[in-house]
């Protein structure tokens, strides 16, 4: 088909959609995979976001005044730097001491003098600025909608004029690098507008010839650093019919049949330590590579490479009349009624913002994404690394898009170079360190004040990652190329332990429990020897033997590893039967705050399991209960999954139904929950609790972290009949259908990738199809499959005050079936 041909064949289809409105025929007929409203987005939270990974855009929709805002992960304030705060090697005895002493305000102030940095705290991303679009006329219209369609990363905005259907789409391109935004109209010689650029800073924007805009830019300053990252966008214009002209800083399109915007976008970034970069040669030759393609053939590509990711998951909970809603309505309403397709609506769209948000050979993901309007965004929106960044790739691996996760485990690679030098500078230490928080410089220091930055073990928490990707891929040659990350993390934490003088365990110190404090010195966060602390060490150390054990390398850090690990304290168990924060038993029952960093064990860790060690799953359940439902975005992100790792779906049902409440409240006060456009709310937005969400969904009907696939473990009653294939789980299985009907398991087919046991954990005595032999286990024992090996945990230490009742399990059927690579295995409820 022409371009002409193609433009006609989409006015013929935007006329049978007059005629046949009302308008949720649209949205409901073609596909339930789609965001969509009636009106265009008067805030940033309304408009929907497009990316591919490096490019995003935010698109407003708005008839009269199109609004298209721009970014690029590579435009940060800044330049490269270090933040270590050389007084530390000499405070960190004095530190301790105070810590040891009790003397915690002391020991804070002391840290906050002299180790945290008082040079940078962290560079912000900032905004690549806004493309407008000015249609005079266009005030009145009707018939008004605006999609984004996640089968397909496309967003449409349709509305009439003066009885002529305008239509826009808009889409960022992986394969050809730009963003491509089309008008086109029912009636030709329509489209008249004006194209402009703008920026929140002081830029520099000029015209080149009567159909390109250019804007270039330098990065802010902040903190004590310069900006010094140059940016150009290019905006290119191609018309079929009518005219081009140009002014200045205005390109101005007259009687057009058709017109497509490509927006190339880049900065003088190359990597951590080097801006060489010529953002002008980059943003042009993308371009001008793109421009050698027709942009049906730029969205054909668009739509192969998105959906090679995309279609790898499916997910059917049911649907009811509430997908007649636009999203908005759906989001109020959520909680009063039966609207499971919003869930799996929201666990597609966090797979959509990962594919468009972070790819291999780019940077990861950030608080936001990829997508801010601001010079100073909350936080920076950039990494951080005690809960935030892993919760944005807790998904990756389950949900089948491992390769999105490859920017972390390259950022992660970068941090284990530049933490060095923290780790020599501040604590004279061996290996690599990183606190709280990083950017695109990879600064590894700590910042913010030491009650929220004193944590060294943003490193420890990242490697579980680097290990992870092994652990669900197997493949041994990744293993090898990041084991050096692994040991030299260890390395460190064997060099800046030290003994608690109390109990004698070997504990990290200083250190917080991330951005708590105690109640009995709230003032003071400081600390020694935190649960949290104690579990990252026991992950890192056993997986890192694991590693070298598999590598068949350093006997001699396998041992020195295996001595420390028996010096690490046990988790304890408190007066009130909870699992413990902190090395003393400070815990609250009044204490709500959003970090549950003790339950890392039972979330995303494995430590805590309600067939290995029953004391701990019941504690872990009574300080998560203490903790509360609502609060942020995440925090409610990470309760979905840890209620579904308690195996009870209902509770977790309600934290999606805490999540999937309106974020904006009817007298304009935020509060954590869903924007319009299904971003997730801190409030502000931050991109973690839907990342967080979707990982959420996926632990409630599969887990593999226990010594099996443990199938529908959180089922909640309000997924009666559903139906999800695709998901991965460790050691290269792959669930390619998961059916269940009335609460119970109907098929089950898995595939495995790598061969090996494959341990089965159902609700329902199951039999398999292929003549194979399924082997029902009657006792929990170890799984020979080395991808299910489970941790020892040191008996825990329980109060004698602490009533701790674990509850009864509900009955389950252990199975093993030896599988072959690349064979297919169909069970089915046995009849007997
Ligand atoms: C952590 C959290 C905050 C916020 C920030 C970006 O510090 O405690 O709630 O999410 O990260």
């Amino acid at each position: 088909m022409s371009k002409r041909q193609s433009n006609l064949a989409s006015i013929l289809l935007s006329f049978l959609f007059c005629i046949l409105s009302p308008i949720h025929v649209l949205a409901q007929s073609s596909t339930l995979m789609k965001l969509w409203y009636v009106q265009p987005a008067k805030q940033w939270v309304e408009a929907l976001p497009i990316g591919n990974g490096r490019l995003g855009a935010m698109i407003f929709g708005n008839p009269c005044k199109e609004r298209i805002q721009l970014n690029e992960i590579t435009i940060w304030g800044g330049q490269p730097h270090r933040n270590d705060n050389p007084g530390a090697k000499e405070a960190l005895p004095i530190v301790r001491q105070f810590i040891f002493q009790g003397k915690y305000k002391e020991a804070q102030d002391i840290a906050n003098q002299k180790f945290i940095s008082h040079h940078s705290h962290g560079m912000p991303y900032q905004t690549a600025g806004d493309l407008h679009l000015f249609f005079p006329g266009h005030e009145n219209y009707t018939n008004y909608y605006r999609e984004l369609n996640l089968e397909t990363a496309v967003t449409t905005t349709i509305y009439t004029v003066n009885g002529v259907q305008y239509k826009r789409e808009a889409f960022s391109s992986f394969p050809d690098q730009v963003i491509v935004f089309r008008l086109t109209a029912s009636k030709p010689g329509s489209i008249h507008f004006t194209a402009t650029l703008s920026h929140p800073a002081p830029v520099r924007i000029s015209t080149e010839g009567n159909d390109q805009l250019i804007m270039s830019g330098i990065t802010g300053d902040c903190d004590s650093i310069k900006g010094a990252v140059q940016f150009q966008v290019h905006a290119k214009i191609v018309v079929e019919g009518g005219s081009l002209s140009a002014t200045d800083t205005r390109l101005i399109v007259t009687n057009a049949d058709m017109a497509t915007l490509y927006i190339s976008i880049a900065s003088s970034f190359k990597n951590y330590n080097d801006i060489s970069e010529s953002p002008e040669v980059k943003a042009n030759t993308n371009l001008q590579n793109a421009l050698k393609k027709n942009d049906e053939q730029i969205l054909r590509d668009h739509i192969t490479d998105y959906q090679r990711y995309f279609n790898r998951v499916s997910i059917e909970l049911g649907v009811t009349d509430a997908v007649n809603n636009p999203t908005p309505v759906r989001i109020e309403r959520f909680a009063k009624t039966d609207d499971p397709q919003l869930v799996a609506l929201c666990f597609q769209f966090g797979r959509y913002l990962l594919i468009s948000s972070s790819r291999p050979g780019g940077q990861p993901a950030t608080l936001q994404g990829i997508w801010n309007d601001r010079l100073y965004p909350p936080w920076d929106s950039k990494y951080t690394v005690n809960i935030n960044t892993e919760m944005n790739y807790w998904l990756s691996e389950p949900t089948h898009l491992s390769e999105m996760n490859e920017p972390l485990i390259q950022m992660i690679r970068e941090l284990s170079e530049t933490g060095k030098q923290t780790a020599r500078m501040m604590y004279d230490a061996e290996g690599w360190v990183l606190h709280h928080n990083t950017d695109l410089w990879r600064i590894t220091g700590p910042v913010d004040g030491a009650f929220w930055g004193m944590w060294p073990m943003g490193g420890a928490w990242l490697c579980q990652h680097v290990w992870e990707k092994y652990e669900f891929n197997g493949d041994g040659e990744y293993l090898k190329s990041v084991y050096p990350i692994l040991k030299s993390a260890v390395e460190f934490y064997l060099s800046f332990l030290i003994e608690e003088p109390r109990y004698q365990w070997l504990v990290v110190c200083p250190s917080v429990s991330p951005e708590n404090a105690p109640a009995i010195h709230s003032e003071a966060s400081i600390s020694a020897g935190t649960t949290m602390d104690n579990q990252l060490l026991f992950d890192l150390f056993t997986k890192t033997i694991k590693a070298a054990k598999i590598l068949n390398v350093d006997k001699d850090l396998i041992q020195r590893i295996e001595k420390t690990l028996k010096r690490l304290p046990p988790m304890q168990i408190g007066q009130w039967g909870q699992l413990q924060e902190w090395i003393d038993d400070w815990d609250s029952p009044n204490d709500h705050h959003r970090h549950v960093s003790h339950l890392y064990g039972l979330f995303p860790s494995n430590q805590i399991s309600p067939y290995r060690t029953p004391e701990l799953f019941a504690a872990a359940r009574t300080s998560l209960m203490a903790r509360g439902d609502a609060s942020t975005g995440w925090s409610m992100g990470w309760k979905i999954n840890l209620w579904a790792r308690l195996l009870d779906g209902n509770h977790a049902y309600k934290l999606i139904q805490d999540q999937l409440s309106p974020a904006i409240l009817p007298n304009g006060k935020q509060k954590g929950g869903t924007y319009p456009n299904l971003f997730d709310s801190h409030p502000p937005f931050q991109i973690d609790g839907n990342f967080g969400f979707s990982s959420g969904v996926v632990e409630m009907l599969v887990q593999c972290h226990d010594g099996c696939i443990h199938i529908l473990p959180a089922l909640p009653d309000a997924w009666r009949t559903g139906r999800v294939s695709g998901l991965r789980a460790r050691g290269g299985f792959e669930i390619l259908n998961l059916a269940w009907e009335n609460g119970a398991l109907s098929e089950l087919v898995i595939k495995s990738h790598l061969g090996g046991n494959c341990r089965l954990r159902v609700y329902c005595p199951v039999q398999v199809k292929e003549n194979v032999v399924l082997r029902p286990i009657r006792k929990e024992k170890e799984n020979p499959n080395p991808f299910y090996q489970v941790p020892k945990i040191k008996k825990p230490l329980i109060s004698k005050k602490a009533k701790c009742t674990p509850g009864p399990l509900r009955q389950s059927y252990l199975y093993d079936l030896s599988t072959e690579p690349g064979k297919t295995y169909t069970l089915i409820p046995s009849k007997i």
